[in-house]
């Protein structure tokens, strides 16, 4: 009885056989032992009994994904709807080997933070099919909301936001950024900045207008990489006056690259973030027939091939710390998406975004590691290790190690597929990457030991993704 109870407390929930485990800073052969969530075993021939085994046949497993940057179920203030909610999102994100994403929670002007993080968990809640953490959206910096909302939402595990130098209904001004961030500094807090200036591209936008350059590829005219490094050479002056890290999101373009670069160079705490569209689209993809180019219209543009050259040798040298998708999806047809205002309006009336929760992985591992442009471990730093830790959920995220949640992903590679919308699952009715061949793949996606998709099939209902608070972040010290 001894013996059989002993056995019985010894019994894994899973084991994972042949693994070629990745982590950030390493690559080992072993077999992955999970009980109760999390790895318990990194050995080799682990022999316990185990309700269930896998095979992963000398494959890569990977840490799950994180997806530092996307929107889902975001209310909008032009009458269009973002095409992914809290199901659709995590279904496709599942399936492109992410675990854990942290979409957006936004503060409008008047809102109370509380209450929009309330908003988000009951949009949230019931319907993940993966974890997830929130950032919030800050645009309404009055004194009760910096002084004694912002910091209580911190402590409560949401330690890291988004300001925009752009937009009406968002934008802060320089002064009310330096109050955001001497708060942030002093609460350890990370500042995610969106930086494009605001008045350039009224400016621009307002000339091209009145010049009758109206269509999709004049979104990009006004929105240039001098305006983005700008913006982004301002938000470092403010970063250096307060002494404040902050973390740019979606950068394009070699100058604000540069300007990033520079700034760590001299020892500042500037973070970057960079997402698939700067890689894999350029600026052309706009300036295609009828309405097409709207597929394209994202916040900062695609740029050049020449950028996206600069981008690939930002995330070689370190100048980024993160890879996300900023996964903002809107339908192409209908009238709740791309053609909200007609097809006929104005660039500036299309709602920005573009999606990519499920591509971003395989593009990355295809063109990044298998093409030999940046090695395995640099990949899991930056699509999960760093986002973990930057994000306040390392080490239960972003690695594999003993004590950390069992999320794993075991790659296919050397395979032949071609992006094609049919075959993703979010909810939209195009991919910006359509046709594009990748050579490797997810083929088992693990969330806290359970076999969430496997061989294409989902494998668990909506509802088993859960809500990880945020500690503080590794990098504002
Ligand atoms: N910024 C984002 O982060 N996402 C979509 C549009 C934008 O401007
Ligand atoms: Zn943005
Ligand atoms: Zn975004």
């Amino acid at each position: 009885l001894i013996y059989n109870i002993l056995n019985l407390l010894q019994m894994l929930d899973l084991i994972i056989k042949n693994a070629k485990v990745c982590t950030s800073s390493d690559v080992f052969v072993c077999d992955i032992g999970v009980q109760n969530k999390e790895i318990v075993l990194l050995e080799k021939n682990i022999n316990q009994k185990s309700k269930e085994i896998l095979d992963a046949d000398g494959k890569y497993v990977l840490p799950g994904g994180i997806d530092g940057h996307c929107h889902l179920d975001q209310p909008m203030k032009d009458g269009s709807v973002i095409a992914d909610n809290f199901e659709s999102g995590t279904k496709s994100a599942a399936f492109g080997g992410t675990t854990t994403v942290i979409p957006f929670a936004v503060q409008y002007k008047g809102d109370n933070l509380r209450k929009v993080i309330q908003d988000y968990h009951k949009k949230a809640e019931g319907q993940c099919y993966i974890d997830y953490a929130f950032h919030t959206i800050i645009s309404d910096v009055s004194n009760k909301i910096l002084h004694q909302e912002l910091p209580a939402i911190i402590k409560d595990g949401y330690s890291h936001f988004k300001i925009y130098m752009t937009y009406d209904d968002l934008k802060l001004n320089d002064r009310e950024i330096l109050d955001v961030l001497s708060i942030a500094g002093k609460e350890k807090a990370v500042v995610m900045v969106h930086a494009e200036n605001h008045e350039c591209i009224m400016w621009l936008t307002e000339k091209l207008e009145s010049e009758g350059k109206i269509s999709p590829k004049y979104h990009a005219v006004s929105r240039p990489d001098i305006i983005e490094a700008e913006a982004t050479n301002r938000a470092i002056s403010l970063s250096r006056l307060t002494k404040t890290p902050v973390l740019f999101v979606h950068i394009s373009s070699k100058e604000a690259i540069e300007a990033i670069r520079n700034a760590q160079t001299k020892g500042f705490k500037i973070l970057a973030e960079t997402c698939p569209q700067y890689l894999f689209l350029t600026k052309d993809k706009l300036d295609q027939k009828d309405f097409e180019g709207a597929k394209y219209v994202c916040s900062p543009p695609p740029r050049t091939k020449e950028d996206q050259i600069e981008v690939w040798k930002g995330i070689q040298n370190g100048t980024f710390d993160v890879f996300s998708s900023d996964h903002c999806p809107f339908f192409y047809e209908g009238k709740k998406g791309k053609d909200v205002k007609g097809k006929n309006a104005s660039f500036s009336k299309i709602p920005n975004g573009c999606p990519g929760l499920e591509t971003r992985l395989p593009l990355l591992f295809s063109d990044g590691v298998m093409n030999k442009k940046i090695s395995i471990n640099k990949f899991v730093e930056i699509t999960s290790a760093k986002p973990a830790k930057i994000y306040g959920l390392y080490p239960r995220k972003g690695t594999i190690a003993i004590g950390s949640d069992a999320d794993l992903v075991i790659w296919e590679t050397g395979i032949n597929k071609t992006i094609k919308n049919k075959d993703l699952h979010h909810n939209v009715d195009y991919t910006p990457y359509e046709n594009i061949k990748v050579s490797a793949w997810p083929k088992t996606v693990i969330c806290r030991g359970n076999i969430i998709v496997n061989d294409g099939k989902l494998n668990i209902s909506k509802g088993f993704g859960e809500f990880q608070k945020s500690g503080i972040s590794e990098y504002v010290y």
